[in-house]
């Protein structure tokens, strides 16, 4: 190959290596809630598999809503509990389910499927920096 060849090939795969970086290792590390209007504190959540982000920051004492967005159709994923909140919701495919609640104290809670097979995390936190990861 030419230099120029070898320059578009590598700027090729750098900005694949990016695009992956960002839309799988950047979202799966985790996501902070942006704060809407009205206070409420609102966080899109991709179910396919698993939950993308899996680890949700919030803030305490503010509203939160979980718009959890089922993209799969396996029977796994079709409920979401959130126990320590006492949630359990039922998420149909191909829809968004927003769920509202509030977290009144901080901590590191477990969220689920309806048979505890695939898990995420809520982190709720005196206070958040809202730059949308964290
Ligand atoms: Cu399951």
């Amino acid at each position: 190959m030419t230099a120029s060849q070898w320059v578009v090939t590598l700027g090729g795969a750098g900005a694949i290596a990016w695009v992956i970086y960002y839309f799988f290792l950047a979202a799966r590390a985790g996501a902070t809630a942006r704060l809407g209007a009205a206070g409420i504190q609102r966080v899109a959540i991709e179910v396919l598999g698993g939950y993308t982000p899996s680890t949700v920051t919030v803030r305490r004492g503010l509203p939160v809503e979980l718009e959890f967005h089922r993209a799969d159709t396996d029977s796994c994923t079709e409920e979401v509990v959130l126990e320590d909140f006492g949630i359990r919701q039922y998420l149909p495919a191909y829809q968004t389910t927003a769920i509202q609640f509030t977290p009144t104290e901080s901590g590191t809670f477990a969220f689920s499927c309806g048979m505890g097979m695939v898990h995420g995390r809520l982190v709720v936190r005196d206070e958040v920096s809202n730059d949308g990861h964290n």
